[in-house]
């Protein structure tokens, strides 16, 4: 046993920086993490069977990919059981499941291609997020969809996303859960464009059109999420992050989703979360880890996640941030990827909500900076990771140490055999 239980110690500890670690504990557990089924096939789904499109790569050929629906649900349940706290489901439209009844495309999806989908949330308690798949698809026309000049394509794609307003209803109604509904497309071009502003009001204009579905804005949140560039369309992002978020400040129930992997390198999401919470009610994430661009590396336990995570704790807006992964990595074990990214943002929570931050905001205010910085570093070395391993038993999931072993079994036993 390498986890020595030193829970009662460190409880002890963070007592005396005014922290309870149980209630914290037992907060955590309640608050939901949406996981996205795309990391368990390469972002492939089930209704097309062409190369990946929009700007977006995944890289590696890691053995044991899901190769159909049984496959990447199985997948999802190691997941699950290997991973601490709350959960959502985030499903994209290219997950269609077609049974009998056969193949539809995706402007005539409906509800009871999503079947399985609510079974699996059901099973475990779970909401479900949900996402138009406006790439990967024969009608993405000369790489544009909702922004194209073409008349046709942009109704086929509003037509998508309609179908998909009535999908993620579906899903707010069997669950109980409300559905986030986040709208994103890769469009853009390559070289520099002659008309930067007509994509972007037609993008505006099919937006609309698809939000003119009849829906209940307490079940579905629709979103918009913003871009800076995508591999092949460098030069100009139809979507980009003040088109995004201008249009979710002027369309009412319309939630701003920022993907971390989206910016400019030099800048941060953590800094952009309390700028909106400013100005929305409500604002949705993409967690990832960019390097050097939207690489959709697994989430780690590193600095910007933190800080992300803290930005939402301390400004006590854990009910106001719908938090989903977005990440893909096809050159490693896809399961540990998924649990890594999982563990991570947990971890990043968990450290936020052990922090004294009203004793920090006092001393910034009161202009102790110097004592806010000692007290910062302090907090760094608190037993942090022995509240984590309790977590982790709390929940039913296996703690670190352990986690190799589960990960490593279901590769030899399961993944192994998908040849
Ligand atoms: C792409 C966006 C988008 C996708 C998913 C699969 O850059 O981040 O959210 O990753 O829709
Ligand atoms: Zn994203």
């Amino acid at each position: 046993m390498c986890c020595n239980n030193r829970y009662a110690e460190a409880k002890e500890i963070y007592a005396k920086h005014g922290i309870d670690t149980d209630a914290v504990i037992e907060k955590l557990k309640s608050i939901p993490v949406s996981l996205h089924c795309w990391q368990g096939d390469d972002v492939k789904g089930f209704d097309q069977d062409g190369p990946l499109t929009g700007g977006i790569q995944t890289t590696g050929n890691y053995m044991g990919k899901a190769r159909n629906p049984e496959e990447l649900i199985a997948d999802m349940e190691e997941v699950l059981s290997l991973c601490p706290g709350a959960k959502k489901l985030n499903v994209h439209a290219c997950y269609a499941i077609f049974e009998e009844d056969g193949f539809v495309d995706r402007d005539k999806i409906e509800p009871r291609h999503f079947k399985k989908w609510v079974e699996l949330a059901k099973k475990y308690n779970m909401g479900i997020d949900f996402n138009p798949t406006f790439f990967s698809h024969s009608k993405v026309k000369d790489g544009l969809t909702l922004s194209s000049p073409d008349k046709a394509t942009r109704d086929f794609w509003i037509a998508h996303g309609k179908a998909c307003i009535r999908i993620s209803e579906y899903f707010a109604k069997e669950t109980g859960v409300p559905c986030v509904m986040n709208i994103w497309t890769g469009d853009g071009y390559k070289d520099i464009p002659a008309d930067r502003m007509g994509p972007r009001l037609r993008y505006k204009e099919s937006i609309e059109a698809i939000l003119s579905e009849k829906f209940d804005k307490n079940l579905v949140k629709p979103c918009v999420e913003s871009k800076v560039f995508g591999i092949g369309v460098e030069a100009y992002t139809v979507g980009s992050a003040e088109f995004a978020l201008t249009f979710a400040a002027t369309h009412d129930g319309v939630l701003p989703l920022m993907d971390n992997g989206h910016y400019h390198p030099t800048e941060v999401v953590s800094d952009k979360i309390p700028a909106l919470l400013a100005f929305f009610p409500e604002i949705a994430l993409h967690i990832t880890r960019p390097i050097r661009w939207d690489s959709d590396h697994t989430v780690l336990f590193d600095d910007e996640t933190k800080e992300m995570a803290k930005e939402i704790v301390r400004n006590d807006a854990l009910d106001r941030v719908y938090m989903a992964l977005d990440y893909f990595d096809a050159s490693i074990n896809r399961i540990a990827a998924w649990v890594i990214g999982f563990r991570s943002w947990q971890r990043a929570l968990l450290l936020a909500m052990l922090t004294p931050n009203a004793k920090f905001k006092a001393l910034q205010d009161e202009n102790k900076l110097t004592e806010l910085l000692v007290a910062q570093e302090r907090v760094k070395t608190l037993p942090f990771g022995d509240v984590w391993a309790e977590y982790c038993v709390r929940c039913g999931a296996p703690t670190d140490c352990k986690l190799w072993d589960k990960i490593d079994e279901y590769e030899k036993t399961v993944l192994a055999k998908r040849v």
